[in-house]
């Protein structure tokens, strides 16, 4: 198994934390997005969308953070990563989506580097809209969050989950202009709990075998 990655995206950090979680081990291939290796015609051969993560298994090439991850817990079963009730599956992917779908996007670097070189945003401009788009995500996140009885340790249970491994690289991005976070004290005790975690401490950027300084 081998993983296209980097250390900063927090794409590949779902999918490093998927793999450790379940204990697979799985070589690194360093996609160096700073550089812009992403777009050079080798790795578009990989991967069309010029993206990471992606994962090759056995000859087949895996892309999109998400089916990456729904491939590991459907290939691996233990420990799940999404719960056993079809109405807490749905629930947890809401968490996630709520980040994956609706919040990484429009925080990626394609979209900063368009927002400042296309758009004329200044650094102001550019770490306001990251900010503001994070933040409205983080809202909506601890709500749910806070309300649900089935929140634990976890954002579900006393397991680490999908929504867990969408949720961590997500704060760790809301660092990158100092994002405000007192306003989610849910989201900061689970964010916390995870980062003690050795599946979650060895995924973290700064472990990473293309590790640069944070
Ligand atoms: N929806 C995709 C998003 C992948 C993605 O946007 N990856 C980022 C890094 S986190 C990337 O490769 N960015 C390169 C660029 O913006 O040029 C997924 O979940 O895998």
């Amino acid at each position: 198994m081998r993983l296209f990655s980097y250390f900063r995206s927090s794409a590949a950090y779902r999918v490093r934390i998927a793999l450790n979680l379940k204990g697979i081990s799985c070589d690194q291939v360093p996609v160096h997005l700073g550089r812009g290796e992403q777009r050079r015609d080798d790795y578009r051969a990989i991967n069309p969308q010029g993206l990471v993560p992606a994962l090759e298994v056995e000859g087949k090439l895996l892309t999109q953070s998400l089916p990456i991850i729904e491939y590991l817990d459907e290939a691996h079963k233990e420990p799940p990563l999404l719960p056993a009730d079809p109405l807490d599956r749905a629930y947890v992917r809401a968490l996630a989506l709520i980040i994956a779908a609706d919040v990484h996007p429009i925080q990626n670097l394609r979209i900063l580097n368009h927002l400042r070189d296309e758009l004329g945003q200044d650094g102001a401009g550019v770490a306001a809209w990251y900010n503001h788009w994070i933040a409205t995500g983080l809202r909506s996140f601890e709500a749910m969050i806070a309300a649900d009885p089935r929140s634990g340790q976890f954002c579900f249970g006393d397991a680490p989950g999908l929504a867990d491994l969408v949720l961590v690289p997500q704060v760790f991005n809301a660092g990158r202009y100092a994002l405000d976070m007192s306003p989610y004290p849910t989201i900061n005790r689970i964010v916390a709990r995870c980062n003690d975690h050795p599946a979650f401490i060895a995924a973290h950027p700064a472990n990473q075998p293309d590790s640069e300084p944070l």
